[in-house]
């Protein structure tokens, strides 16, 4: 299977995130993408590629042209305020005040256009984001061309982000623009699998009412588990998209016997659906000892995760999203890709 990677991921090297009311060096970090790298080196996936560059029109497809000058001019513009750190929100149009008027102020704007504080925006952050979604066209594009599975080391992750706002890590939503992408280019139904440990409240929120876009999500209860305020199984769609979306919330501490059935659930739902493209929002922070989620998720089991979704039959692309256990990053993402092939 071919991989995508940019370098130019690493233009984004965030100093700070907001956890647990201090400011801690960030989960999401450049080295997720080399450890990757290596263990695509070391198992013989394939070869590794450069993206193409697709421009923001892709981007505009799916995401506000207010955010995403937002995002292009967010550092230069902090800056220019005269602030000494990273940017981070500190106000937001909280449900007791207005949020139809786009504030002037850079301080005013941040809190507009973000539903999280910890991920905080640095120099080279829009950089990174254009390479990330890149990643994933290119990879979506070489699976739409011959059939073929692709890999797109994407980073920044993108599925908390939703069509005017970043979170979560993300900042564009790779696999919303993908899937975008496919269907602009002839594909007619695409399931979008995220099986990252967190809800993916970006991808549920762009496709919510459509039905030419199947999501579904395996995650930690909202009840309990960031991002709170979406996730529920009660969110089944809107309008023609009733029925596209179906979100398994799981408790802390499931392990894969729970995981599974929920999965194989989801992939019954995609069969039914008649898919004719899967994207597979692949975090690995299911991961039994990820640093910052809540499931018992083995490294075998991501191998056996690859088996299932190839069961399928369908031309997949897989797209990176979170996982926080860096040393063991590279094998359970590449596990799922060795299963998925195997
Ligand atoms: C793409 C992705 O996986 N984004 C995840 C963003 C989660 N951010 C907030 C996590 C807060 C968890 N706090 C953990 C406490 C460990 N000190
Ligand atoms: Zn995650």
């Amino acid at each position: 299977m071919l991989t995508f990677h940019s370098d130019a991921t690493g233009r984004r090297r965030a100093r700070t995130e907001l956890d647990e009311g201090r400011l801690v060096a960030p989960y999401e970090c450049p080295e997720r993408v080399e450890l990757v790298l290596d263990r695509v080196r070391q198992t013989g996936l394939g070869d590794i590629r450069e993206p193409e560059t697709f421009g923001l029109s892709p981007v505009l497809a799916v995401h506000d042209r207010g955010y995403v000058d937002f995002i292009a001019a967010c550092w230069d513009d902090w800056r220019a305020a005269g602030h000494a750190g990273e940017a981070i929100p500190s106000i937001w149009p909280a449900r007791t005040m207005r949020g139809d008027v786009v504030p002037e102020h850079i301080d005013g704007r941040l809190g507009y256009y973000a539903l999280a504080a910890e991920t905080s925006i640095c120099e080279g952050t829009f950089e990174a984001a254009m390479a990330s979604k890149d990643i994933a066209l290119s990879a979506v594009s070489h699976t739409l061309a011959g059939g073929e599975p692709a890999f797109g080391l994407c980073r920044p992750p993108g599925h908390h982000a939703a069509s005017d706002q970043f979170g979560g890590y993300c900042f564009f939503n790779n696999a919303a623009i993908a899937a975008q992408h496919a269907l602009a280019r002839g594909a007619r139904r695409v399931a979008i699998l995220d099986v990252d440990f967190h809800h993916g409240n970006g991808t549920q929120q762009i496709f919510y009412a459509r039905d030419d876009v199947l999501f579904a999500s395996l995650h930690g209860d909202p009840r309990t588990c960031f991002p709170y305020f979406l996730g529920h199984a009660d969110e089944t769609g809107r309008g023609r998209g009733e029925g596209f979306n179906r979100n398994y919330p799981l408790p802390p501490g499931t392990a894969f016997d729970t995981w599974s059935r929920a999965l194989d659930d989801a992939l019954a739902r995609i069969r039914e659906a008649g898919c004719d493209l899967l994207l597979v929002s692949l975090g690995v922070d299911a991961f039994e000892h990820d640093p910052i989620s809540a499931f018992k998720l083995t490294s075998d089991d991501f191998t056996e995760l690859g088996r299932r979704l190839a069961g399928l039959g369908l031309p997949t692309t897989f797209l990176l999203e979170g996982g926080y256990a860096v040393e063991e990053i590279g094998l359970n993402a590449v596990n799922v890709l060795t299963g998925f092939e195997a």
